[in-house]
């Protein structure tokens, strides 16, 4: 009998790893592949509710990189770690990012999207050295409204990343698909810049679109990210609240 291929999911995303076990692995003939997962150092184990134990890697680590090899597929599911170049030189690592490559690379692509008037979607890639620029195998757009938070936006792009993954998911584990270059460098957010946009300049000049648009964009459920102090220094947490009506 043949060897069982490894494929390993490595996410720090749990929501995401169960609904990949639950929606997209179900439709793989999986009994060729031996699938486990891992997430991050940082993140908590008893969160992943997984039909198997998930594990901790820390990619930083020798010893522990070597554990992972000799694998056949590495699929990143929001993993928060930078894949070392000895891991994407050895093993077919392929990243699914909640942006539209090369338009929103890096960190919360739908927070960017809705400030800079953005398009945004999700894409499917291979890794490479550089974060979120390898070959793309698969991107899709998806509709962004004038009435879109964050989180509204951020769910739409993780339907599409999900729904990516169900019908490309034969191809990526059989390595038949056709990945191209990503057309221009783009543009790479980092966290620090999300981190930049959180303190409110009270004097700051902007039009009240402009001003909609800054805290739809910082508005994720229940997340504190816009604050200004007020005189007394006290930290005031902003989000905003947005009913949209169609026109009959
Ligand atoms: O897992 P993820 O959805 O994605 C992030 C990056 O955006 C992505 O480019 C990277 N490949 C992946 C490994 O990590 O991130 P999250 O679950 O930490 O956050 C989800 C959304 O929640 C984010 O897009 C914006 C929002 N959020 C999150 C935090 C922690 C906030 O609005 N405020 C916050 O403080």
């Amino acid at each position: 009998m043949d060897k069982l291929k490894e494929v390993i999911i490595i996410s720090d995303n749990p929501f995401l790893a169960e609904l990949f076990e639950k929606e997209v692995w179900k439709l793989v003939y999986s009994s060729s592949y031996n699938l486990s997962f891992r997430c991050s150092p940082y993140s908590n184990t008893i969160d992943f509710n997984l039909s198997k134990p998930i594990s901790k890697i820390d990619l930083k680590n020798s010893e522990q990189l070597n554990t992972i090899l000799g694998s056949y597929l590495i699929l990143s599911i929001h993993c928060k770690q930078l894949f070392p170049e000895k891991l994407v030189d050895t093993v077919r690592c392929v990243n699914v990012h909640p942006g539209y490559n090369p338009i929103n690379r890096g960190w919360y692509p739908q927070v960017f999207s809705i400030i800079e008037n953005l398009d945004i979607g999700a894409t499917i890639h291979e890794i490479d050295k550089h974060l979120d620029n390898g070959k793309i195998i698969v991107r899709e757009k998806v509709q962004k409204y004038e009435h879109d938070t964050s989180l509204s936006l951020y769910n739409r792009v993780i339907n599409k990343e999900i729904e990516l993954l169900k019908f490309n998911i034969e191809s990526i584990l059989n390595n038949t698909y056709q990945a191209f270059l990503p057309e221009l460098k783009g543009t790479l957010r980092l966290k620090k810049d999300f981190n930049k946009l959180l303190n409110i300049d009270l004097d700051e000049k902007l039009t009240m679109g402009e001003a909609i648009n800054r805290l739809r964009a910082l508005t994720h459920g229940n997340y504190k990210n816009a604050f200004y102090y007020n005189q007394r220094g006290d930290k005031i947490y902003i989000s905003i609240n947005l009913n949209h009506e169609k026109e009959s």
